[in-house]
């Protein structure tokens, strides 16, 4: 044990019981400032979760944001790195950093979730990295929108998406392969899709994808390519690995499955404290709080149960409410004399009819865990 997580018990924190066996704190891994209170679920390549039970702030800092890395990070002199704008366009383009910090840039807070996040809680077990309650963060991300660069470069007309590719490679399945996947142009256009160079009010870390990364808010993190190096538009769905095998759900239609990649994020509101095992003194008032997002639509109301989802009760929303972020919720609870033991769950409503579900549907394989995960207490 080191000595971070020797003061985290010794301060009385428990240590977080829904973490899978075999976890270390980040410290254990890497000497690397940037790192924060990160949980180590992969050690090569890097995918470190944040420890969602201590949510305090609206923004997610940099230190603490989870980082999944499907290949090693790429190393990249941003002197000689440029990003490439080619396929049906009228007018290729090769952007340096200058170039692309020159444009008019935006920010936009948003939400970002990997696709994987909660699926250690899922029976039986699946495959892929098993992350806990910590795969998501918000943060503001500032950058060029897309669309300008697509305006810039001048779409033709056979143009249906855009390919986003990634600096890092690597063998899957036998064949060498780059982090790539598309958005179709409908999103790729629209205004809040970012080719962002800071995070947080600072130039992108390297875990976050230094020097350029797309974000795509409302979309599952798969979407937000780090490492930017090439937009490729093409005129013909693109079959990438990492949205065709990963990242996609098989849909039944009239006319059999159809291979669907996974796109917009879930409704969805996570209970941060209190956190799974937590041991609470009858009768005292206890303060339940969590996030809540969605995808393309906005939190219209999150609901807390503390009687395993019999009845429920309306949260407090915290402002800023603001579309593609999350935002805190509370309420408070008072643990009845007789004590026992509870199932705390939240669920939360988004402004375009989603409501949170309670079970996961096995169509989403080991993605989209988005349904109201218990979280279990002892009253004494
Ligand atoms: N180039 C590249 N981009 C990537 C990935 C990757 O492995 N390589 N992982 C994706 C996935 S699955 C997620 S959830 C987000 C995570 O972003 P973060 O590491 O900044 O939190 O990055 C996405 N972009
Ligand atoms: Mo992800």
């Amino acid at each position: 044990m080191n000595r971070r997580s020797f003061m985290r018990v010794a301060g009385g924190s428990a240590v977080p019981a829904l973490l899978a066996p075999g976890f270390a704190w980040a410290d254990d891994a890497k000497s690397d400032a940037e790192v924060g209170r990160l949980l180590v679920r992969v050690k090569e390549p890097r995918n470190l979760e944040y420890d969602f039970p201590t949510l305090d702030s609206y923004l997610t800092p940099t230190k603490d944001f989870y980082v999944r890395n499907h290949f090693a990070q790429p190393a990249i002199d941003v002197r000689s790195w440029r990003l490439k704008v080619e396929g049906a366009v009228r007018k290729p383009l090769e952007l340096t950093y200058d170039d692309i910090r020159g444009m008019a840039s935006r920010s936009v807070f948003a939400v970002m979730e990997c696709a994987g996040n909660g699926r250690s809680f899922l029976v039986p077990a699946v495959k892929g990295v098993p992350w806990g309650l910590g795969a998501v963060g918000n943060a503001r991300w500032t950058g060029v929108p897309l669309a300008a660069i697509l305006e810039k470069a001048g779409l033709e007309d056979r143009a249906v998406e855009v390919v986003l590719e990634g600096a890092d490679s690597g063998m899957v399945a036998g064949a060498p392969t780059t982090f790539s996947r598309s958005l179709p142009l409908s999103k790729a256009r629209k205004p809040e899709v970012l080719l962002a160079h800071a995070m947080n009010g600072e130039a992108l870390t390297e875990a976050h994808g230094f020097p350029v990364r797309a974000v795509v808010p409302g979309w599952y993190g798969m979407a937000s390519i780090k490492w930017l190096r090439r937009l490729n538009v093409v005129d013909q769905p693109y079959k990438g690995h990492f949205q065709t095998a990963d990242y996609a759900i098989t849909e039944p239609s009239a006319s059999g499955p159809i291979l669907t990649p996974l796109g917009e994020m879930q409704v969805k509101a996570q209970i941060a404290q209190p956190s799974a095992g937590a041991v609470l003194p009858a009768k005292q008032p206890c303060r339940i709080t969590g996030a809540a997002w969605s995808g393309e639509g906005t939190i219209v109301a999150v609901e807390v149960s503390t009687d395993g989802g019999q009845r429920w009760r309306e949260a407090r929303l915290r402002p800023p409410l603001r579309p593609f972020a999350w935002l805190l919720w509370d309420c408070t609870w008072q643990p009845p004399a007789a004590g026992g033991e509870f199932r705390l769950l939240a669920r939360a409503f988004d402004s375009k009819g989603n409501e949170q579900g309670r079970d996961h549907d096995p169509i989403r394989r080991n993605y989209m865990v988005s349904h109201s995960l218990p979280v279990r207490v002892t009253v004494q």
